[in-house]
């Protein structure tokens, strides 16, 4: 009796030891964006879609929504990173379903995916926008390979990508008439001596340069901007 107890519970430790070890904490696999804290009315930009922590990965099926009152989709460039082509439909306004595979090559660590361009709708918009978020109904997959080459899925993966935001409004035109030239300049300048007042949304454009104040640096960025442009 005895030894029949003593083989349960060696034989309970291990399965919890067995179990232990299966259900090790892992970083799960997160799909992030990255982008331009301000956007131009009007003007296109760039944001980077990117994977962290991907273990063995083959591909991915995932579908993304965007706001078609802010933005409009303006074509997606893959990442060296991947070594396969990204299928997209972007038929319907809104909405863009990816799909990609590549079973030779198998993707690890951290990588970027592709670059989405948009074009912002015209106007200042200080309250920041998401600019993609997930399609929470839509079955998103990651498809990994395991060492015996067995296709499996991730069931455990993130996505962070409505917590990256931007603000609509040119850096720079603090005249809010969505082009860059002197008179932006002058008040710029103007404002840094204190000579005229800004409202806040003109204030956080005046600062070209990012560095929390509005002084004769951004003066020059802009002026140096502008000598670029013509
Ligand atoms: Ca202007
Ligand atoms: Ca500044």
């Amino acid at each position: 009796m005895k030894r029949i107890l003593l083989v349960l519970v060696l034989m309970m430790a291990l399965v919890m030891l067995t179990s232990r070890v299966t259900h090790a904490e892992e970083t799960p696999l997160t799909i992030g964006i990255t982008g331009p804290e301000y956007v131009a009315p009007s003007a296109p930009f760039e944001v980077v879609v990117d994977m962290k922590n991907a273990v063995d990965l083959v591909g991915f099926q995932m579908r993304l929504l965007y706001n078609v009152d802010q933005f409009t989709f303006d074509g997606l460039t893959e990442s060296e990173d991947l070594t396969d082509v990204v299928t997209l439909n972007s038929n319907t306004p809104g909405v863009l379903t990816l799909n990609y595979l590549d079973i030779d090559v198998k993707i690890n660590g951290d990588v970027d995916l592709f670059t989405l361009t948009f074009i912002a709708t015209s106007g200042v918009d200080t309250t920041p926008q998401p600019v993609i978020i997930e399609e929470g109904v839509y079955n998103n997959e990651f498809v990994t390979l395991d060492a015996l080459d067995v296709l499996g899925r991730v069931l455990d993966f993130v996505f962070d990508l409505d917590s990256y935001e931007v603000r609509r409004g040119l850096m720079g035109d603090v005249n809010l008439d969505s082009a860059l030239s002197i008179h932006d300049a002058a008040m710029v300048k103007l404002f840094s001596i204190g000579l005229i007042d800004f409202d806040p949304t003109q204030e956080e454009l005046a600062d070209v340069n990012g560095d929390g104040f509005v002084s004769i640096f951004d003066v020059a960025q802009i002026q140096q901007t502008i000598a670029n442009a013509e």
